[in-house]
């Protein structure tokens, strides 16, 4: 039975990705951090194939404690502090976890065996919030970096010392550079699950108003559930490398505010939605698009949701959830 371990297996990735592992027959095990975590039980509850590990992407020996139980074959680090937002207001922080975890995590692939033999491989959750200011259209894997916020500059780093480590140490260490990937198991702070959820709840006359900051921003979104196996695919080749996971479709805000609000049969959205300054950025990622051709044609991967899908997808998810809560 093959062995994966998991940082950020409570996030939204790491629940896709330990239930496709599990699916293929591995032997899951996913890193909880802190004292008393309450994410402790909800692991165990929801995932009961995952065992939890108790680890901190900011304390190297604990990753090494935690590699030396597991004997993972395969090691995906997920787990980064990933709002864009909330990284302007915690810089350092974001900085530590984000950019110097994925050092502290190949430092313990290191030391626990992977730097002799090639043994463990290793998965980076690589972001297109690297190309921030785009410098060409659409971005692949060559495409120059300028990242616009202290969470894009983390990935950077990270992205950075994994192809250093696979190049200075012979590590089995691939990065994906994923495109945003959505999902009814996104959080509730992203914009995507933010609309889908205030449009069940407008619907049922739960809320009456849906506040936003930018709608000209353009994304790349995908379905979470297709891109956690293109993260499986790279470690099932016979060379690490790095790859760039997208539709290569990309939608404005104003795009998902209107699919959103259509799907639960409201078309005057406009009435609805009301922008404030406190949800722009100090800096904004204008457009992004990106180009799977190396991950269809290496991989053999493609995306099987399209944005109206997803879309779709969310909305019925959160009227069910928004209506289970009313009273009967
Ligand atoms: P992003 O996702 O920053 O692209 O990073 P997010 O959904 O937070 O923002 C997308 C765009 O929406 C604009 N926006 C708002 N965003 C939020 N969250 N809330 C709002 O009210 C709002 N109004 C407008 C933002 O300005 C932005 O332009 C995501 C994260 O999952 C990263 O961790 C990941 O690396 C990338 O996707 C790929």
């Amino acid at each position: 039975m093959p062995r994966a371990f998991i940082t950020g297996i409570t996030g939204q990735d790491g629940q896709h990705l330990a239930e496709f592992l599990h699916g293929k027959g591995y032997e899951v095990f996913g890193m909880v951090k802190g004292q008393n975590n309450p994410k402790f039980d909800q692991v165990r509850d929801e995932f009961p194939f995952v065992e939890p590990v108790p680890g901190d992407l900011a304390d190297l020996p604990s990753l090494v404690k935690a590699l030396e139980h597991a004997q993972p074959d395969e090691v995906y680090n997920l787990g980064a502090i990933s709002f864009v937002a909330l990284s302007f207001n915690q810089a350092e922080l974001t900085a530590n976890i984000t950019g110097l975890g994925v050092l502290r995590m190949l430092e313990a692939i290191r030391m626990v065996g992977g730097a002799q033999n090639n043994k463990i491989r290793f998965y980076q959750a690589s972001s297109s919030e690297m190309f921030g200011k785009v410098r060409e259209t659409p971005q692949t894997e060559r495409t120059p970096f300028h990242p616009r916020s202290p969470y894009g500059c983390a990935k950077v780093f990270g992205h950075d010392i994994v192809v250093n480590y696979r190049e200075s140490y012979d590590l089995f260490a691939c990065s994906g550079i994923l495109f945003n990937h959505e999902g009814p198991r996104r959080g509730m702070e992203f914009v995507t699950r933010k609309v889908t959820n205030a449009v069940a709840r407008i619907k049922l006359g739960l809320q009456d108003e849906l506040v936003l900051g930018n709608l000209d921003f353009k994304r790349d979104w995908g379905y979470a559930g297709d891109y956690v196996k293109a993260m499986w695919l790279m470690l099932q080749q016979d060379a690490p490398d790095d790859y760039v996971v997208a539709t290569g479709e990309t939608h404005t805000g104003h795009e998902l505010v209107e699919v959103a609000f259509a799907e639960a049969g409201i078309s005057d959205w406009e009435r609805y939605v009301r922008q404030d300054q406190k949800f722009f950025r100090p800096a904004e990622v204008d457009l992004l698009i990106g180009d799977p051709t190396k991950a269809r044609t290496k991989l053999g991967w493609k995306p099987e949701v399209d944005f109206p899908t997803l879309v779709k997808m969310m909305v019925a998810h959160d009227m069910a959830l928004e209506s289970a809560k009313l009273p009967r």
